[in-house]
C-alpha cells in the first residue's frame, strides 16, 4: 500500500478471481490484479441465491492478501438487481442502445434496494480512512447509501462501460436521481474522455451544473472529481502467459490446423493459412454479427482470400438468461452457416465460431497464433482483448489489431492499429484485406508503438492513479484533456 493512503475496500458485483484462470469479464481481469498487488478488502455478491438473500451471513475468503467478503441475493433480488435493471434498462441503454432497454419500476425499486443492503452490509466492515472503491454500473445509489449510513471517508467509483450522452441518457426514468446519487462519490471515473465528457454535460444540461478546473463539476452543493481513467492489463504478466507451455500447445494445435497440406511432390512444402480470431464474451455490444459480415464480404470482394483465411471466433455464453443473448447466439450461429454453406470447401472451413471459454493461458497463445485480431464493439469502455492481443505477439512476427473507433481503446492504440467503423461492412473488409497482406516491417513498426501504449498504461497504472486522485479528494487539480 502507498504510504499514508488508508486501506483499499473494493465494492463490485462479482469478487475475484484472484487467480490467473478467471472467467471471462474484465472487470475481474484489471481489479483482481490491482488487489494483489496493494492488499485489501473486496466485497460483493457470491454469486449465488438464497432465500435471505442480502439479509444472509456474511462470507470471507482471505488470499494473496485479500480479503473478500461475498453475501448472497435471494431470486427476487437477483431477477430484479442483475437481470433486470442492471442488464435489461442500464447495459443496453449506457451502450447506446435505447432501442433495446426496458423499463419498470419494479426492477428499479429492487435495483435500489440491492444498493441499500450491500451498503448496509459492507459499512460495519469499514474503518475510519479507508479508500472505498465502488465499480460499475451496478452500483451507481451505493455511495449515497454509505454516506446515509455515516461513512465520511473518501468514496470512489469507476464505470467500466461507456457512458452515454446526455440525450440518450436522460430517457431513463431515474437518469436524474442516478446522477444526483453519483455525486456523494468524491471520484468519479470513466474509461474515456468522450464518457465523461457526456456524464458533465448530463450535470449541465439537466442538472444546472457547471463545469470547474481541474475536471471538477459543481451541482448545487456538491464538488466532485470526474476524469477518465483508462483501464489496463499486466502486461507483463499477460506477454508471460503468452509463452507459457499451455499456450505454446494452443499456438501449435492451431499452427497445424492452418497447416495445407500438399501432394504436389514439386511443390515447395506446406503452407499456412492466415489466421483472423475474434475472443468476445457473447454481448450484442462487442458487434459480432457486423463481424461476420465483414469477413463475408472480405470472401466475396477479395477472392484470394478463399482457402487461404480462416477465422476463429471464440464467444463464451453471457447472460443467456436474456433474451436478447439467445437471439443473439442463435442469429450468429445462423450466419456462422450461412457463410461456412456458402465458402467452404472439401478442405477449408472459413469460419468457425466457439461458445466454450479457455484459460487466460491458452487464450494468449490463440492471440499469438493470429495474423489479425478483430475487435469490433459497436460501442465499448474500453475493451482488454484489445490490449491481450498487443501484449501476447512476440517481435519477430506480430499480428495486426484491426479496431473499431467505439471501443474506449481506440484513443491509446490509434497510431498502432487499423481503425475500422464497424456498421461499414465495405471498411471492415478492406482492413481485414490490409490487415493480411501487411509487410512484417510495417507490422513490426505498428506493433511497437501499441506496445509501448499497453506496457505503460497497465492496470496497476490505471490502479494507482484512480487511489491518487481518490485520496486527494477535491483538491486534485489537473488540466483538462484538449477537447
Ligand atoms: C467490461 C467492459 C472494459 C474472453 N473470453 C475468455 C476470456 N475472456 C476475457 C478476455 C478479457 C475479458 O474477458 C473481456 O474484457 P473486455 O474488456 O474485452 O470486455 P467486458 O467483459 O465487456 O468488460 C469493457 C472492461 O469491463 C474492463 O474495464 O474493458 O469495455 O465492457 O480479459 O481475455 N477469459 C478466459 N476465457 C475465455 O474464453 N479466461
Amino acid at each position: 500500500m502507498a504510504e499514508g493512503q488508508g486501506r483499499l475496500v473494493a465494492i463490485s458485483n462479482r469478487v475475484g478471481p484472484l487467480n490467473d484462470e478467471g472467467k471471462a469479464g474484465g472487470l475481474a481481469v484489471g481489479l483482481s490484479d490491482a488487489l494483489k498487488r496493494r492488499g485489501g478488502l473486496w466485497f460483493g455478491w457470491s454469486g449465488e441465491t438464497s432465500e435471505k438473500g442480502t439479509f444472509c451471513e456474511l462470507k470471507t475468503e482471505v488470499q494473496d492478501h485479500v480479503s473478500m467478503t461475498t453475501i448472497d441475493m435471494s431470486a427476487e433480488e437477483l431477477e430484479g438487481f442483475y437481470f433486470g435493471y442492471s442488464n435489461r434498462s442500464l447495459w443496453p441503454l449506457l451502450h447506446y442502445r435505447l432501442d433495446l432497454a426496458e423499463f419498470d419500476r419494479q426492477s428499479d425499486r429492487i435495483y435500489r434496494s440491492v444498493n441499500q443492503r450491500f451498503a448496509s452490509r459492507v459499512m460495519p466492515l469499514l474503518e475510519e480512512d479507508d479508500l472505498v472503491w465502488v465499480h460499475d454500473y451496478h452500483f451507481f445509489y451505493l455511495g449515497s447509501e454509505l454516506r446515509q449510513c455515516g461513512f465520511k471517508g473518501r468514496i470512489g467509483y469507476f464505470l467500466h462501460i461507456p457512458f452515454c450522452p446526455p440525450e440518450i441518457f436522460s430517457a431513463l426514468p431515474a437518469s436524474h436521481d442516478i446522477v444526483r446519487a453519483l455525486l456523494a462519490y468524491d471520484v468519479i471515473g470513466f474509461q474515456t474522455d468522450t464518457d465523461r465528457r457526456n456524464f458533465v454535460a448530463f450535470c449541465i444540461r439537466e442538472l444546472g451544473g457547471e463545469k470547474l478546473s481541474g475536471q471538477r463539476v459543481r451541482v448545487g452543493d456538491r464538488t466532485v472529481v470526474a476524469r477518465a481513467f483508462p483501464i489496463g492489463i499486466d502486461a507483463q504478466g499477460y506477454a508471460r502467459f503468452a509463452v507459457s507451455p499451455e499456450a505454446g500447445e494452443h499456438e501449435e494445435m492451431l499452427h497445424d490446423l492452418t497447416r495445407v497440406r500438399t501432394s504436389n511432390p514439386d511443390a515447395d512444402g506446406d503452407a499456412w493459412r492466415k489466421l483472423i480470431v475474434g475472443v468476445d464474451r457473447m454481448d450484442y455490444s462487442k458487434g459480432l454479427l457486423e463481424r461476420f459480415r465483414g469477413f463475408e464480404r472480405l470472401l466475396e470482394d477479395y477472392p484470394e482470400n478463399r482457402g487461404s483465411a480462416q477465422f476463429l471466433q471464440v464467444a463464451p455464453l453471457s447472460r443467456s438468461e436474456l433474451d436478447a443473448y439467445v437471439e443473439l447466439r442463435r442469429e450468429l450461429e445462423e450466419m456462422a452457416g450461412h457463410i461456412n454453406g456458402r465458402f467452404a470447401t472439401l478442405d477449408w472451413t472459413p469460419l468457425q465460431i466457439m461458445t466454450r471459454g479457455f484459460t487466460r493461458r491458452a487464450l494468449a497463445g490463440i492471440y499469438r497464433a493470429a495474423r489479425v485480431c478483430l475487435v469490433t464493439p459497436l460501442r465499448d469502455g474500453m475493451n482488454l482483448v484489445a490490449k491481450e492481443f498487443v501484449a501476447a505477439q512476440d517481435a519477430e512476427d506480430p499480428g495486426v489489431l484491426v479496431l473499431s473507433r467505439f471501443a474506449g481503446a481506440r484513443a491509446e492504440l490509434e497510431a498502432g492499429c487499423i481503425i475500422v467503423n464497424p456498421y461499414n461492412t465495405d471498411d471492415v473488409a478492406g482492413a481485414l484485406q490490409r490487415a493480411l497482406n501487411m509487410p512484417l516491417e510495417e507490422r513490426q513498426r505498428r506493433w511497437e508503438i501499441m506496445r509501448e501504449a499497453v506496457f505503460s498504461g497497465t492496470a496497476a497504472h490505471w490502479c494507482d492513479s484512480f487511489i491518487d486522485a481518490l485520496a486527494r479528494g477535491a483538491d486534485f487539480d489537473e488540466p483538462e484533456a484538449s477537447e
